[in-house]
């Protein structure tokens, strides 16, 4: 019989959770007691979870099994019933949160830094989701950050480290340990979603179609769905063997990190379809041959097109996206006559949304796409919606791409990331922002005129919960708009993320390059919040 010991902590000052949980780098999480004040902080902002299931998983990355290991045995001693844990301790994120919701567990924790690095030195992060199968919102994270910085005990139980590589039930510290194939599952929910003999066909006939898995937690759900079921050549399933570092790479499937696949995406012998995701798989990047789609369009193609996947034959409710996010879902909701939210950056606000029926379908620019099937963003997920559409209008990528602006209008849009800045300049032009918004409206910057700055709050339509201070917004006259705001998920120093957009109805103006058309605003982003002036950077480290 195994012991239930209460271990005496410390409280940490530092664990506030971000924009997705808690992201430190790895020697933060091995100092001893913070990984085990953290997770009994959550079990401590929780109620009646006695006897009941916990999903344990992670996107694999180093420190991912240790965690797991402390994970489970405070789950025995805290007093759950049942753990369900991926096996060898990986789950995706959206796979996570789907096996919450099918097996009816009382919530989960996620152990990733996205696309965050990985390794002794890199980036390592917790998350709580809930019992609908999305991210803790707002009022357990605050509570959990409350709670950390008061707790003096934990409780952990004293038995040997689950094998996790062996499938099957078993008996510990009074509670039973599942290790579960973390494909299986979501594997069988895409079949539910996506009609995969018209995809197979589609490959059949020659449509190649090629996935970067950059040594993250999708190379094995990638390999199972598109290779084996889909019938997709194997040698073009790339980098589909999880490593603990990722091959030294960030898992952030951009135009800088998967730049690789761009470059081929771009070639005279490029495949029809190129994709890839993050970390833990619940982002996508999606280039058709020639054309790359950025993620602001992907979402409002996606959402225009979904009816042609039979999970989404009978329409969709509405569509969300995160304020950052570009302005064309929003072209397609008022054609479509359905509801159109926008909520702050991060999962967690579009739960509700989804809970009360109001969307079907969610989208963040940061290359995050889902729906009602699970409640995360889903990486692989946007990829068989993308050739479920593919396979139905049998058009290439860039013809989709082209005839969605031709009828929408397109919106031409960049983020600019300022990587690694100063923390006290990044508050310093955060305010120096804030404090001349009353006194914008009217001015001239890099000659646009301003019509309307503010602070974003978002209403939580659902429950009525107010989230403030959510990003610096400024529109111009004829509906150009940058939105300024502070990353919450980087592990040292701040990332500023500059958000710039304009709408172009007239088709014969949308061959411009991006970058090049929005030369104006992006010279206003600087003029308005003096960039280079106080960060003394001369460029942005990633352009997306
Ligand atoms: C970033 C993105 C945001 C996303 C979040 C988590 O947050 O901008 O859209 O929801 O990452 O995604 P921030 O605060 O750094 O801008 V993931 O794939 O890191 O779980
Ligand atoms: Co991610």
């Amino acid at each position: 019989m195994s012991q239930t010991e209460t271990v005496s902590v410390k409280a940490f000052a530092d664990q506030k959770p971000g924009t997705s949980g808690l992201r430190k780098k790895v020697p933060v999480f091995q100092q001893p007691g913070y990984t085990e004040a953290f997770i009994q902080s959550i079990f401590d902002s929780l109620e009646n979870y006695e006897g009941k299931t916990l999903v344990i998983g992670g996107d694999g990355r180093y420190y991912n099994r240790e965690v797991i290991q402390i994970a489970i045995r405070m789950a025995a001693a805290n007093g759950f019933g049942r753990v369900l844990v991926g096996q060898g301790g990986i789950l995706s994120t959206p796979a996570a949160s789907n096996i919450i919701r099918k097996y009816k567990a009382f919530g989960g924790i996620i152990l990733s830094a996205s696309h965050n690095p990985g390794g002794p030195n890199e980036d390592f992060g917790i998350k709580y989701n809930v019992s609908n199968g999305g991210p803790a919102p707002e009022k357990i994270t605050e509570a959990i950050f409350a709670r950390s910085k008061e707790i003096d005990r934990y409780l952990i139980a004293d038995f040997d480290d689950v094998d996790l590589e062996e499938l099957g039930t078993r008996e510990a510290g009074g509670m039973t340990i599942e290790v579960i194939d973390p494909v299986a599952d979501y594997a069988e929910l895409m079949e539910t979603l996506f009609d995969f003999d018209a995809i197979r066909a589609l490959i059949r006939d020659g449509f190649k179609v090629t996935f970067d898995a950059m040594h993250a937690v999708t190379g094995p759900y990638a390999r199972e769905i598109l290779v084996n079921r889909l019938g997709a050549d194997p040698k073009l399933v790339l980098n589909d063997t999880p490593l603990e570092d990722f091959g030294g790479h960030h898992p952030d499937p951009n135009l800088v990190h998967a730049k690789d696949l761009h470059d081929r995406m771009m070639s005279d012998t490029a495949p029809d379809f190129g994709a890839a995701s993050d970390g833990d798989g619940d982002r996508n990047l999606i280039i058709g041959k020639g054309i790359f789609v950025t993620p602001s369009d992907s979402l409002a193609m996606l959402a225009a097109n979904a009816h042609l996947a039979p999970g989404y034959k009978d329409g969709i409710a509405g569509i969300a996206r995160s304020m950052p996010t570009s302005g064309a879902a929003d072209r397609v909701a008022e054609k479509l006559g359905v509801e159109m939210h926008e909520t702050p950056t991060g999962w967690k606000f579009f739960g509700n949304l989804l809970d009360a029926g109001k969307v079907t379908i969610c989208g963040e620019e940061s290359a995050g796409t889902g729906s009602s099937h699970v409640r995360e963003k889903d990486g692989l997920w946007a990829v068989l919606l993308w050739l479920n559409i593919l396979a139905a209008r049998r058009e290439s990528v860039k013809e989709i791409v082209e005839d969605h602006w031709a009828t929408y209008g397109r919106t031409y849009y960049s983020r600019h990331d300022y990587e690694g800045i100063d923390t006290d300049k990044a508050n310093r032009l955060m305010d120096e922002l804030n404090a001349k918004l009353a006194t914008l409206p009217g001015q001239t910057v890099a000659d646009m005129t301003v019509v309307k700055a503010d602070n974003f709050t978002y209403h939580d339509p659902v429950d009525g919960s107010v989230s403030k201070n959510q990003g610096i917004r400024i529109f111009f006259e004829g509906g150009a708009r940058i939105v300024f705001r502070l990353s919450g998920t980087g592990t040292s120093g701040a990332t500023l993320r500059v958000y710039m957009e304009f709408f172009e109805p007239e088709p014969s103006r949308h061959g411009a390059e991006t970058q090049a058309a929005l030369a104006g605003l992006i010279a206003a982003a600087d003029e308005v919040a003096r960039i280079t002036n106080i960060t003394g950077r001369d460029g942005p480290t990633v352009i997306t």
